[in-house]
């Protein structure tokens, strides 16, 4: 049965969001591989973006895809809403699938990471290596491809393009703060700053996280001032960054079988809340010992700052800050929210905080 029929509810069936974003997949897979592309000399190459597609895009919690169609069910009401607004946005959530899909892809490379989403990460995959990156690039220009599609005759397209761009510059630029802050094998503690830390999560994660799939709805509901985005921003860069904290925290201390990621936060080198943090409470005998042991790949030194971690309490510092920030933002939401429906922060809310995965 194809999308708008499934979206008519012929049958009196409902069927949900989650059930229609997923069933959507294979028909942009489709379209991207077959349809938009037909010179038969490209054949083994559309096989192989196929395949990428395949491995990359679906089998992650598609919290960011998924909510701009949320987003959008609470700017606009039902009879508002024709069946084929709720197919682009469906497909505008998969574009931000498929920036993700690029971002991990290259971001496993640079961070020397075995698994993602439960499997091997795509460049540890028997005859991949380094081609990854170029299988990253045809997933970004994979997002262009579907808008263009899709969104072309859309008031809304010139913005989308913008945003997704801006959205990818930012994220690029915090990539390179994140890198350049964690070179390997010169562990310097004193680079391990909280305004550091700030700075490279705003920019690596939360602008594409949380600000990219609202604010893509936001302009789908014909919602453009500069006011308004503004204030939607507030808000969601302030949840990413918590949600950078957990992905921090997640990376020593959550169950791989969970998060479907083994952490290297602490091999790479890398500016991460919990060493971060870690410094502004520890004595100078354990700076000299967190000095010896961060940064190296060898297990025993792992295990070292782990311990370390734990004699200071991490975890219960950890989970003393969680409850802290769900209430700042409880509070942000309603200062910043205004008119905009607070709904759309506290339904991303109620899915980051808490998570294990
Ligand atoms: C998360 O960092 C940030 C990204 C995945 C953005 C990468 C950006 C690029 C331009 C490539 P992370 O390394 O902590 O994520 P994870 O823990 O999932 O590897
Ligand atoms: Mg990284
Ligand atoms: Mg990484
Ligand atoms: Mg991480």
């Amino acid at each position: 049965q194809c999308l708008p029929a499934l979206l008519g509810d012929s049958n009196g069936v409902q069927v949900s969001d989650p059930q229609l974003f997923d069933g959507q997949f294979e028909k942009l897979v489709c379209e991207l591989t077959e349809q938009d592309m037909t010179d038969p000399v490209l054949s083994d190459a559309l096989n192989r973006l196929c395949e990428i597609l395949r491995y990359n895009a679906p089998g992650g919690k598609r919290n960011r895809g998924l909510s701009v169609i949320g987003s959008l069910r609470e700017f606009v009401p039902p009879s508002k809403l024709p069946p084929e607004e709720v197919e682009r946005a469906l497909v505008i959530g998969w574009c931000i699938e498929l920036l993700q899909a690029f971002f991990l892809v290259a971001d496993d490379i640079m961070d020397a990471s075995l698994t993602r989403r439960g499997q091997p990460c795509w460049y540890k995959k028997e005859g991949i290596g380094l081609d990854a990156i170029n299988d990253a690039f045809l997933l970004e220009g994979s997002i262009y491809r579907l808008l263009r599609r899709h969104c072309r005759g859309q008031p809304y397209y010139v913005h989308l393009l913008e945003l997704f761009a801006e959205t990818s510059f930012q994220t690029e630029l915090g990539q390179a703060l994140d890198l350049m802050t964690a070179p390997p094998h010169k562990v310097d503690l004193d680079r391990f700053t909280m305004e550091r830390y700030k700075a490279i999560v705003k920019y690596k994660t939360a602008f594409y996280s949380f600000y990219l799939p609202v604010a893509a709805a936001m302009y789908m509901a014909g919602i453009d001032s500069e006011v308004e985005h503004s204030n939607a921003k507030h808000i969601l860069l302030e949840m990413g960054e918590f949600f950078q904290i957990q992905d921090d925290y997640l990376d020593c201390y959550g169950d791989p079988a969970l998060t479907g990621k083994i952490g290297t936060d602490i091999q790479d080198n890398k500016c991460s809340w919990l060493v971060v943090t870690a410094l502004g409470i520890m004595t100078s005998g354990q700076r000299a010992e967190l000095q010896a042991c961060y940064g190296q790949s060898d297990a025993e030194s792992v295990e070292r700052v782990k311990t370390l971690y734990d004699t200071l309490e991490m975890p219960l510092r950890y989970h003393q800050y969680e409850e802290e920030s769900y209430l700042r933002l409880q509070n942000l939401i309603q200062r910043h929210a205004q008119n905009l429906p607070h709904a759309v922060f506290l339904n991303f809310a109620k899915k980051i905080y808490k998570r294990k995965k």
